[in-house]
């Protein structure tokens, strides 16, 4: 008789031992859908994000707005509204996209360190525009 009740606990165990391990692996991979890893709702703080607008005026592509301040920890937001490409590329190299960004495509950068961002676009070298990162 005990020898059974302890084969059942066992078992029990080993069955709590794989749900364990496969829940683990489907929360991991819920955290992953996309390829991109985001961050369960609630575990960490709301993030700031501002949007910079790539238009056109003119007959010319620019930055909206060309000068924006954000604080330490925000996030940065582009959207290309016009219909040519663009690049949004960091003059010292802290950050750029990866080719160019088509119309309705969007750029985003989080800063963590203050200072002054200078960036403009590849295609365009008449579009400059500055980040400001207050701390
Ligand atoms: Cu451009």
């Amino acid at each position: 008789m005990s020898t059974v009740l302890s084969l059942s606990f066992r078992h029990l165990r080993w069955l709590w031992c794989v749900l364990a391990l496969t829940t683990a692996v489907l929360l991991s991979l819920a955290a992953c859908v996309g390829g991109t890893h985001t961050t369960p709702a609630g575990a960490a703080p709301a993030q700031t994000v501002s949007t910079v607008k790539i238009v056109e005026v003119n007959d010319k592509y620019m930055f909206d707005p060309t000068t924006l301040t954000i604080k330490k920890g925000s996030q940065v937001l582009w959207t290309n509204m016009s219909d040519a490409s663009h690049t949004v590329t960091s003059n010292t190299g802290a950050f750029q996209t990866h080719g160019t960004l088509a119309e309705k495509q969007t750029f985003r950068f989080t800063f963590t360190t203050a200072g002054a961002f200078m960036y403009h676009c590849t295609v365009h070298p008449y579009m400059k525009a500055t980040i400001i990162v207050t701390s």
